[in-house]
């Protein structure tokens, strides 16, 4: 259970990036034991811009065919939640209905941007984020977990807002905080954990600060550490790099022992199962 990973346990927790079916088997066949619906993957997969482009509906559809496909907890990114307290208590209901595990909510305004993208932006004001948070808590409950990211140092604020806001989403209900930092050192972090002193467990996201052994991590106490993108980026040079060949070489013949055969392929999504309920289901009498 994602609430047992992310809340209870003393083990640190691994979620890795998926964004459609086919990254979600292959995650899960490699022994992650939860996902994370990355907003950016999602929207990559679908060809737009992590900036609000892609609904919050096609984000339920993705998310289910993430669930579905891979049958582990699935903690999704939900951005600021796309609107208001109102907005963000529906896209709730929705993830919980198709089978989410938690949705992340992000302190940012609609529309949202990639964190990475630009310097300084306009954070939500805590009262009304914490206002949505109350009304995904009110609406879901205990069914999903709730996780309260702060993009306080991402915006380019001190420590002492982004604690100040790690206490007010507590306060509002959160089960977990997720603090984001755009450094390529962990120092920020762990600087936000001495001052948080474990009130809620903390998820990071070590996309920039790739360097650090997660030694340091455990050794701070951290509960959960999301890898968000990685799966994507690999498909990307995956692809571009047999695109480039298939068109220079007018041929397929070099790149078939690099590239998944079709068996895989049957394999990951059991056609087996299909033959064998064709016997079952069309055999004549
Ligand atoms: C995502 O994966 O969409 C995230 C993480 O929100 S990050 O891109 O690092 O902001
Ligand atoms: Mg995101």
């Amino acid at each position: 259970m994602l609430r047992d990973q992310i809340c209870s346990s003393s083990e640190l927790t691994f979620l890795m990036e998926a964004h459609d079916g086919l990254s979600a088997a292959i995650a899960g066949r490699a022994g992650f034991k939860g996902l994370w619906a990355s907003g950016l993957s999602i929207a990559c997969s679908l060809g737009y811009r992590d900036a609000s482009e892609a609904s919050w509906s096609q984000i339920v559809d993705a998310v289910e065919r993430i669930v579905d496909s891979a049958k582990l907890p699935v903690l999704v990114d939900g951005d600021g939640g796309f609107g208001n307290f109102n907005n963000a208590r529906l896209l709730a209901r929705k993830l919980r209905q198709r089978g989410a595990a938690g949705v992340a909510l992000e302190d940012s305004c609609f529309p949202k941007i990639n964190s990475f993208i630009g310097d300084r932006r306009a954070l939500a004001d805590i009262d009304e984020f914490s206002g949505r948070l109350r009304a995904v808590k009110d609406t879901v409950a205990d069914d999903l977990i709730l996780v309260a990211r702060i993009e306080a140092l991402i915006a380019g604020h001190d420590m002492d807002e982004a604690i100040l806001r790690a206490h007010a989403y507590a306060d509002a209900g959160a089960d977990a905080i997720l603090i984001h930092s755009r450094r390529t050192a962990a120092d920020e972090i762990v600087a936000f954990m001495r001052a948080w002193q474990n009130r809620l467990p903390v998820v990071i996201v070590p996309t920039k600060y790739y360097r650090t052994p997660v030694s340091v991590y455990r050794k701070a106490h951290i509960s959960t550490v999301i890898w968000a993108n990685h799966s994507m980026r690999a498909a990307m040079v995956a692809m571009r790099q047999v695109c480039d060949r298939i068109l220079a070489e007018e041929n397929t013949a070099s790149i078939e022992p690099n590239i998944a055969t079709l068996e895989e392929i049957f394999e990951m999504f059991n056609y087996n199962e299909l033959a064998s309920a064709e016997l079952r289901y069309q055999s004549p009498d």
